[in-house]
């Protein structure tokens, strides 16, 4: 069966043929941040355009709580304001094809698990640290995806009662602090601007500055991992997204980790897929689940 796999994020959106569990065509766009709704409605049109005759079913990650086919941004601010949005509906005006969603974070969990050895990591978390901060959670070797879409919405887990108002309208929260977004909102202060990129280069060169900057990052993290080995018996996460992949991340995390007691620890790898986790998760994950 060929998929055609679209991994929408509040950044960029992907969108690739795999075949065979390969891909084929792969694409990116930036994603809308302006007049989101109908920019986001085109922007698919346009990526499924490209596609046509080439596909039998289309598979979907996507940033956000999606459910019965919505989206619905817990953080709409990551989505250029985009707070509620028909997404299944809007790739089945422009396909006939059978049509599969789930959240973008879970869907990488998916490919990312599947790289584990089962019979040694039945709990397991994806997360990543890209725009805002997700997670996908696999229990007893099963993604929890049901019964609304929300599991694995570990960006929104307490990091600092009193730290940041987050976009989901609550304080502290883990994505308010660690996410690309919130470098990129404390570094856009800065006498001389900085983007998350530039931000993590400046920390490579030991600027202290961003060096502050990237430590409460992967504080954040390293806290949030703590919490699910202890709430949930993790043995293994796997990092991801442009953030949780740059270079020094890592072991800035583990070092936070390492520096509580060991019951807290896990072992983390960075994403086999890289940046292809969602595509690969989502054609996977919604092959199993159309039919
Ligand atoms: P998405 O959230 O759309 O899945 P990404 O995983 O690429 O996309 O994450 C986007 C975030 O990562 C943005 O906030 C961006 O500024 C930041 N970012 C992009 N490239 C880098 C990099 N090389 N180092 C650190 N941060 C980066
Ligand atoms: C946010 C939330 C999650 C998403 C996570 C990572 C929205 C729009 N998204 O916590 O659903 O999985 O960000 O998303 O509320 P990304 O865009 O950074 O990949």
């Amino acid at each position: 069966m060929r998929c055609l796999a679209l991994d929408i994020g509040g950044t960029k959106i992907a969108s690739a043929l795999v075949i065979n569990g390969q891909l084929e065509q792969r694409q990116q766009i930036a994603t809308p941040q302006a007049d989101a709704a109908n920019a986001m409605h085109q922007a698919l049109g346009q990526l499924i355009a490209d596609y046509q005759g080439q596909f039998d079913y289309v598979a979907v990650a996507s940033t956000g709580i999606i459910n019965q086919g919505i989206l619905t941004a817990l953080n709409p601010k990551n989505l250029g304001g985009l707070a509620e949005f028909p997404l299944k509906q809007s790739i089945a005006q422009y396909t006939d094809k059978p049509i599969g969603l789930l959240n973008d974070v879970q869907a990488a969990a998916c490919a990312e698990y599947s790289q584990q050895d089962p019979a040694k990591v039945q709990n397991f978390v994806f997360i990543t640290v890209s725009t805002g901060v997700g997670g996908g959670i696999i229990l007893q070797g099963e993604l929890l995806t049901e019964p609304h879409g929300i599991a694995g919405h570990i960006g929104h887990s307490l990091a600092d009662p009193n730290g940041p108002l987050c976009g989901c309208g609550r304080r502290g929260c883990v994505e308010a602090i660690a996410a690309g977004r919130a470098i990129e909102a404390a570094a856009s202060g800065w006498e001389i601007p900085c983007t998350p990129k530039q931000v993590f280069e400046l920390f490579r060169k030991k600027d202290p500055k961003a060096t502050a900057l990237v430590q409460r990052s992967a504080q954040a993290i390293a806290n949030l991992i703590a919490d699910l080995k202890i709430s949930l018996d993790i043995q293994k996460v796997v990092l991801g997204g442009s953030v949780g992949l740059a270079e020094g991340y890592l072991p800035l995390v583990e070092q936070y980790l390492k520096q509580l007691p060991d019951l807290y620890h896990c072992a983390i790898d960075l994403a086999h897929y890289a940046g292809d986790a969602g595509l690969i998760g989502a054609a996977y994950w919604v092959k199993q689940h159309i039919t």
